[in-house]
């Protein structure tokens, strides 16, 4: 720890405090202007918030995309206005206008930060505790990196060499998956790791007192964090001390506990919950400007010793990326090979030729399409190489998601590529989402499908922010057996395929399996989520069946008769199986059947109308489709004439076979839905 005294610490000046004015007043002026907001985050942080963006964090406004810029996070994403202000005011491509047009149709200053709206927003928040998480995983990955890249010639240790900060409100650390994020990154040692807690003992309910009053200190010390707390969220040179001191704590994260007052300086909201999510009103903006010495009669003011005083951050940032520019090119002589990996991993780059590395599986077999996603991730992942990543919240074995030779990621061997996130699915989302964020790096993480509501709200983000992480979510229905309905999940094949941007991918057999990683891998606009059988299924026998490549068209004729079909048989995953039985059993009557695969229903609407149309003909109305979950949804594809064999209640805690048996995902129940559609 660096003695205090010797640091060369902020002397605060008007200018300084002119600056935070300027900043809590475009906040105020912006809430004002779009009549809605949160103004009070951005007054009581302001302070803090200035310290670190301008004697600490290292980026370059003129290009928000420097690989190893230091990250922030702002994950009480309500104070937006506070983020928007310091872009606009440091010099990235956020020009006043958009603040003016803050919250409104078209405008980069959306209600809450959005990862691909506004330069320099880093992820999207709002939602409280994920940009914690996030956070995590961005510090992850530039330890993985680091550990990958740093000790090859030319890198002289410092190639990738960044802080992740952010800060965090009351309402993060309120929620749970703050608090797994938490306990994970202590476990890490994720020194780099620096958040600023906004403690103003406020949220929307009111006082903290009513339902958030334990140690927090006492409990992210538990965790393994460094805690400093400031006792004035105005006192910059405690904030700039205690910045410095997080810095040089490697071994930590860091959290820098900072007593603020939300709306600092209204006279009549200060330190109350009406500062939160609403404007301040005419008058009381006018109160509060004249209690902290500004004009009344301007908005948006930004005085121009101020505005040159901010735009410092272009120059300083510009010579910041060429002096990287110069150890990456330095690095690039002396290791040009790893430099070539290291420009592939941050651009993500895949093998064009992923095909020919999938194993191949053999007909008459049976295998669970979780151990075949394990065979196809152990053929993959030395192909693809150490970029990709991935790991398990405690279900490895069940998962299969290891991979031979590879070892895991601790605090000791942060090369390792493989993630323990223990029992935390909700944080181990978050963090994925953080990893893909921060580049470099394409991770998947696994858990039952069941606990994908564990993880959801991380999922629904993955999506909205077109982030490519992959979930191996394994033990896909009733068919999983003796645990019974707790772990069988029903709901949760409709439940995901609902959320825009998953593509959620249900393999028929192992060699659907293999062709979905494939497919997973090549999306890389949002996250991709399968859906893999605990129980063995049969291995089709492709060369009586259409190829499994048709899993990248999302829907596909397995099985044919010449001519127009008399009904179609479609269905996912482990039903699959009962639909070819049965359209044997209707061929040997006459009955022209056509079985149709269709492990990802985002896929097949992806295609165009003609090839859908091709599949599935809209004259041909007699269909059925069998999958062993909930049957919302299903209309879609069976019509109004159709059936959809499917579970409309919670499963049973019995032998998988015995389920399947009793809820009537067998051959012999296609076959009479199928006589019934036809009749
Ligand atoms: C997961 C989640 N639940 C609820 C909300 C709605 N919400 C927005 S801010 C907030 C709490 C505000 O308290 P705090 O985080 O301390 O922010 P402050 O009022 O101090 O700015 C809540 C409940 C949310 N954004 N995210
Ligand atoms: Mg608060």
């Amino acid at each position: 720890m660096p003695d205090a005294s010797t640091l060369d610490l902020i002397q605060p000046t008007e200018l300084d405090e002119r600056t935070i004015n300027t900043i809590r007043f475009l906040a105020v002026d912006a809430v004002e202007r779009a009549s809605s907001g949160h103004p009070g985050m951005p007054m009581g942080a302001a302070p803090m918030a200035y310290v670190l963006w301008t004697r600490h964090l290292r980026h370059n406004p003129t290009d928000p995309q420097w690989v190893d810029r230091d990250r922030f996070v702002l994950s009480a994403g309500h104070g937006s206005m506070l983020l928007y202000a310091l872009l606009h005011l440091t010099g990235y491509d956020l020009p006043l206008e958009e603040i003016k047009n803050f919250r409104q149709w078209g405008s980069i200053t959306p209600g809450h930060p959005e990862v691909h709206e506004t330069p320099g927003v880093e992820t999207t928040t709002g939602p409280l505790g994920q940009g914690f998480g996030n956070g995590v995983g961005m510090a992850i990955a530039e330890r993985y990196l680091a550990a990958h890249f740093n000790d090859y010639p030319g890198a002289d240790g410092e190639l990738v060499d960044h802080y992740t900060y952010g800060i965090v409100s009351d309402g993060d650390l309120m929620e749970g998956v703050a608090s797994e994020a938490a306990s994970l990154a202590g476990h890490l040692g994720l020194g780099k790791l620096i958040y600023l807690y906004d403690d103003n003992e406020i949220s929307i309910d009111g006082s903290t007192d009513i339902a958030f009053t334990e140690d927090v200190e006492k409990r992210f010390d538990a965790y393994g964090w460094h805690v400093v707390t400031i006792e004035d969220g105005n006192d910059l040179k405690a904030i700039d001390r205690a910045i410095l001191e997080a810095k040089a704590e490697t071994d930590r994260p860091s959290l820098i506990v900072v007593k603020t007052s939300i709306g600092y300086g209204s006279p009549n909201q200060q330190d109350t919950a009406a500062a939160h999510g609403s404007p301040l009103g005419a008058d009381e903006v006018d109160l509060t400007k004249e209690n902290l010495g500004w004009p009344t009669d301007k908005t948006f003011h930004v005085p121009d010793d101020v505005r040159e005083h901010m735009r410092a951050s272009v120059d300083q940032g510009a010579a910041l990326q060429a002096e990287w520019n110069g150890r990456y090119q330095q690095f690039r002589v002396e290791s040009p090979d790893a430099a070539d990996r290291f420009d592939a991993w941050m651009a993500g780059e895949l093998p064009d030729d992923l095909e020919s590395a999938v194993p191949s599986f053999d007909a008459g077999t049976e295998l669970a399409t979780r151990k075949a996603s394990g065979k196809t991730l152990s053929a993959l992942a030395p192909v693809i190489g150490d970029m990709l990543v991935g790991g398990s919240a405690d279900l490895s074995g069940s998962n299969k998601t290891e991979v031979d030779g590879r070892t895991d990621f601790q605090k000791d061997n942060p090369a390792g590529q493989y993630f323990r996130f223990g029992v935390r699915e909700h944080a181990m989302a978050a963090a994925a989402n953080g990893m893909t964020l921060h580049g470099g790096v394409r991770p998947y993480v696994g858990t039952f499908l069941i606990f994908s509501d564990y993880l959801r709200p991380s999922l629904r983000l993955s999506a909205l922010m077109g982030q490519p992480v992959i979930y191996v979510l394994t033990h896909d229905s009733i068919g999983l057996g003796e645990d019974g309905p707790t772990h069988q999940p029903v709901e949760h094949l409709s439940a995901l395929r609902a959320i825009p941007n998953v593509t959620v991918l249900r393999p028929a057999d192992a060699t659907e399996a293999a062709q979905a990683w494939v497919a997973a891998l090549r999306n890389t606009d949002g996250p991709t989520v399968f859906a893999l059988t605990r129980q063995t299924v049969p291995t089709f026998d492709r060369s009586a069946l259409a190829p499994a490549d048709g899993v990248h068209r999302g829907g596909y004729v397995l099985s044919d008769d010449d001519g127009t079909p008399d009904v179609i048989l479609m269905g996912t995953g482990s039903e699959v199986q009962h639909a070819l039985v049965a359209a044997a059993t209707l061929r040997e009557e006459g009955t022209n059947v056509r079985v149709v695969s269709l492990p990802s229903f985002e896929l097949f609407e992806q295609q165009d109308e003609a090839y859908r149309n091709d599949v599935l003909p809209p004259d041909v109305t007699a269909r059925v489709s069998i999958e062993a979950g909930v049957t919302f949804g299903w209309q879609r594809y069976v019509g109004p004439e159709g059936r959809a064999l499917g579970i409309d209640r919670f499963g049973a805690s019995a032998p998988g076979d015995v389920n399947m048996e009793k809820f009537g995902f067998t051959s012999e129940n296609v076959v009479r839905a199928a006589r019934e559609v036809m009749a």
